[in-house]
């Protein structure tokens, strides 16, 4: 990147909107000024693209390949400029213009290439790769559409498609040069080649071609600039008379359909397989694309496929692409006519896995029969490696069978993701101290009694980049006054925040940003939902998916009781409070969206209600994605991570908050462990029960949610109101709701995720939290708290964590 030359950067966009639109820039919409922005940003990066790529050849450096089949990286422009170090020049430039550079990033929609945590830690760690300087690729799909755009009709969730490509994606390069050919379906047929040894070949296959759009990923202040590759599907031929004439019509007809449907959509499902043929072809469609690239890739630079291992590792996000560890098998044995130990030796050493869930409808199993119809060879080779697992399993443990049924791959019809992943990796990590700790006890205990080495944990992380300097610009500047602006690429520097709690000053000034940041949400909140909002009221932010496990309705439910309190109360003490919420549910997912449908409902009677004179709002914010996130976090009091213990691995929305100086009003789950231990118990609200509980009642039982709501009369009442039309005249229209509370059905417990069991503690803590709101001063000290020990939480140092125990790479020289 050269020196910020601003006549060259408005001649750029100028050009740009000149060769694309045919318009002078004071013709030009918001649009294409946006288009001619980016485009002149892209090109100041150019170079550096280049240099890093050539750095990286010449220094033969590790590479890693980041799979995952979710990169939430959301817009790109904003970011980029950040990265760039050239706000305040771009932002100077366009108020010239007569723009205002928000207005700008405005334009630019979403890349929501996932659904939440697991494909938005994806581009957090895109983004500490480059800025701390190792040598990365990102792996994934390019949906046509990603996530849906959620819109809220008459308090219902309605799923619009999000077709974020249709006005062009200017910081794309699509990469022909690099096109494979995967192949689907047909058999496998058996020749003995000329020096006498098997050789499989898969024939009467339909095939696609995978074509690769690199999109650059910038590191902060540094040239760094990494590739996400996303591939894309095309048709191996376009579709002809002459295959009319052959008879193969019909075979044309169907590879021309697979090509315009595997990349069409992203699933949208959260911690839930959808289980559909067409996301196993997702799967490995990328999958084989990226390994088959990246073999390549390798063998262009070294001679000996042996020694693949010492320069690419491949990180498997969750188990989704876990066909990597067969289809490298398949090429080595396959394209490079290895035999089968050696190559089984430099598969396990190439790829390492994490999980990210031990919820068990998120557990990836495909039924055999169709895994073997789609990928013949792939299932051959799956079936050898549990074979031979299996031996290995009754070699160690003769006489206990159990442990077959537990771990085989194959089993009962199915082939088990994560078993393979396990036993195909030289590494197995959770994502928080917590999650490992149970991978390691319960649900993967037996693998981690037979590769213990192979376990080990990386607590979650955010980058600062964007959830702080680019989100939240005020308190970004005012630390950066405080303690200089080492925090962006070293969070652990926001410690020097320390001394600053004890000035009453600086305190104050803390608080005002707050402030400033609950006005600017306000504003949002008054445009989009037609509400106004009090920014002197408790701004309390419960904003992730909707899940069952993650409790929005204990949330709800404790709405609905403090509303209760205030009817049968008016003179009651109460401090004004906000509740937001934002989420979106899964499509087909009933429960979540009856969810929904009831925060929307309860907001209607209560925002409505006079008689309460405005101590409560309730506000849903319609499709909750990465860009309104933002804004989100840097206004929260309050930071709801209020999960069932045990079932959020990690959570990483709860680090964004802690930055943002919210306070975590949560259970002992996942990472909000580790923020407790980072920000001292007296500074977090805990309540519920501890993760060893839950798991104590989900083995043993001995839970009645009947009795708790007998005992209980305010639990009873707020239960009832789900069902006796206080909300809906429609009185069925809660009754599932309901149903999982009391009555629970198909071998499901009722309140399976005990919200009844929490209420009580929850109630309390909520209490805390008034209490303690209510003295500023020590609310300030403990905001300001959680800003300056969330250093941990950076996704920099999860970063040099996988680098200095599984990825094992190097620094590029620039
Ligand atoms: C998962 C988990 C989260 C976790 C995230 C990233 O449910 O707890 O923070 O991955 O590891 N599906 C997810 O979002």
């Amino acid at each position: 990147m050269q020196e910020f030359d601003k006549k060259e950067f408005i001649k750029n966009v100028e050009e740009y909107i000149g060769v694309f639109f045919r318009r002078p820039i004071e013709d030009a919409t918001k649009q294409q000024v946006y288009q001619g922005v980016a485009y002149t940003v892209k090109n100041m990066i150019i170079d550096d693209w280049l240099e890093t790529h050539k750095a990286y050849e010449e220094q033969d450096l590790k590479t890693v390949y980041y799979l995952s089949m979710e990169f939430l990286v959301g817009r790109a422009l904003g970011n980029m400029i950040t990265n760039l170090k050239a706000d305040s020049s771009i932002r100077e430039v366009l108020e010239e213009l007569g723009y205002d550079l928000e207005n700008i990033e405005d334009e630019e929609p979403d890349a929501a290439l996932g659904n939440g945590g697991l494909g938005r830690l994806a581009a957090c760690f895109l983004d500490s790769l480059s800025t701390l300087g190792y040598p990365a690729y990102g792996c994934g799909i390019r949906y046509k559409y990603g996530m849906f755009e959620q819109r809220i009709e008459n308090g219902y969730q309605v799923e619009v498609p999000d077709n974020w490509l249709k006005n062009g994606n200017p910081f794309e390069i699509k990469r022909s040069e690099y096109a494979t050919t995967i192949k689907f379906g047909g058999y496998v047929r058996m020749i003995r080649d000329e020096f006498g040894n098997d050789r499989f070949i898969q024939e009467d296959y339909q095939s696609v071609r995978a074509i690769p759009y690199d999109m650059p990923i910038l590191g902060y202040g540094n040239h760094v600039v990494n590739t996400l590759r996303i591939w894309d599907a095309e048709a191996i031929d376009t579709f002809n008379l002459d295959s009319f004439d052959k008879g193969e019509y019909q075979k044309a007809v169907e590879q021309q359909n697979l090509a315009r449907t595997i990349c069409e959509v992203l699933y949208p499902n959260d911690n839930h397989i959808a289980g559909k043929e067409l996301r196993l072809k997702q799967q490995y469609f990328f999958v084989s694309a990226s390994i088959q690239r990246a073999v390549a890739k390798y063998m262009e630079a070294h001679e000996d496929i042996h020694k693949l291992y010492e320069k690419v590792v491949f990180q498997l996000n969750d188990t989704h692409p876990t066909v990597t560890v067969p289809e490298l098998m398949r090429i080595l044995l396959d394209d490079y006519y290895l035999g089968w130990e050696e190559a089984w030796e430099i598969t396990s050493k190439t790829c390492a896995y994490t999980n990210h869930t031990i919820m068990s409808e998120a557990l990836e199993k495909w039924p055999i029969d169709l895994f073997k119809k789609l990928l013949p060879r792939i299932y051959q080779i799956v079936e050898e490696i549990n074979r031979r697992f299996i031996m290995q399993i009754l070699s160690e443990y003769p006489s206990e069978a159990k442990k077959i049924e537990k771990m085989a791959i194959l089993y009962d019809g199915q082939v088990r993701m994560a078993n393979l992943a396990i036993v195909g990796s030289f590494s197995v990590n959770g994502v928080a101290k917590l999650h490992t700790e149970i991978l390691m006890k319960q649900e993967l205990k037996d693998f981690y009694e037979m590769f213990p080495w192979k376990f080990n944990n990386k607590t979650n992380g955010i980058t600062q980049r964007r959830f702080l300097l680019h989100g939240n610009p005020l308190l970004a500047s005012w630390i950066t006054g405080k303690i200089g602006d080492g925090w962006i690429t070293d969070l652990s520097q926001m410690e020097k925040l320390l001394p600053y709690i004890e000035d009453e000053q600086s305190r104050k000034e803390f608080m005002e940003i707050k402030y400033k940041n609950k006005v600017r949400l306000a504003a949002y909140i008054k445009e989009k939902n037609g509400i106004i909002v009090n920014p002197d009221s408790i701004f309390d932010v419960q904003v992730k998916r909707l899940h069952e496990y993650k409790r929005q309705l204990l949330n709800i439910l404790h709405v609905m009781y403090l509303y209760n309190q205030l009817k049968s109360n008016p003179e009651m003490e109460f401090y004004p409070r906000t509740f937001i919420f934002g989420a979106k549910a899964s499509a087909g997912y009933e429960r979540a969206k009856a969810i929904i449908k009831l925060i929307n409902s309860v907001a209607e009677v209560v925002n409505n209600d006079e008689t309460i004179q405005d101590k409560i709002k309730i506000i849903f914010i319609e499709n909750y994605r990465v860009s309104n996130a933002e804004i989100i976090f840097a206004a929260a009091d309050v930071s709801e991570q209020i999960s069932t213990a045990s079932k959020e691995a990690s959570g990483t929305g709860n680090m964004k908050f802690m930055l943002n100086g919210a306070l975590t009003l949560g259970t002992l789950d996942g990472a909000n462990v580790e923020i407790v231990e980072e920000a001292g118990a007296e500074n977090v609200f805990l309540f519920g029960l501890h993760s060893d509980e839950v798991i104590e009642y989900e083995q043993h039982g001995g839970y009645s949610p009947r009795e708790l709501y007998n005992s209980d009369k305010d639990m009873k009442r707020v239960v009832d109101q789900l069902v006796d039309g206080t909300y809906s005249t429609d009185k069925s229209l809660f009754a599932t709701l309901y149903d999982s509370l009391l009555a629970g059905r198909g071998g499901e417990p009722a309140d399976r995720y005990f919200i009844l069991k929490d209420f009580k503690s929850y109630l309390e803590a909520q209490k805390e939290v008034e209490k303690a709101y209510l003295k500023k001063e020590s609310w300030a000290r403990a905001a300001m708290r959680n800003t300056a020990k969330c250093g941990k939480f950076s996704s920099d140092r999860t970063i040099e964590e996988y680098v200095r125990d599984i990825w094992h790479l190097n620094k590029v020289h620039l």
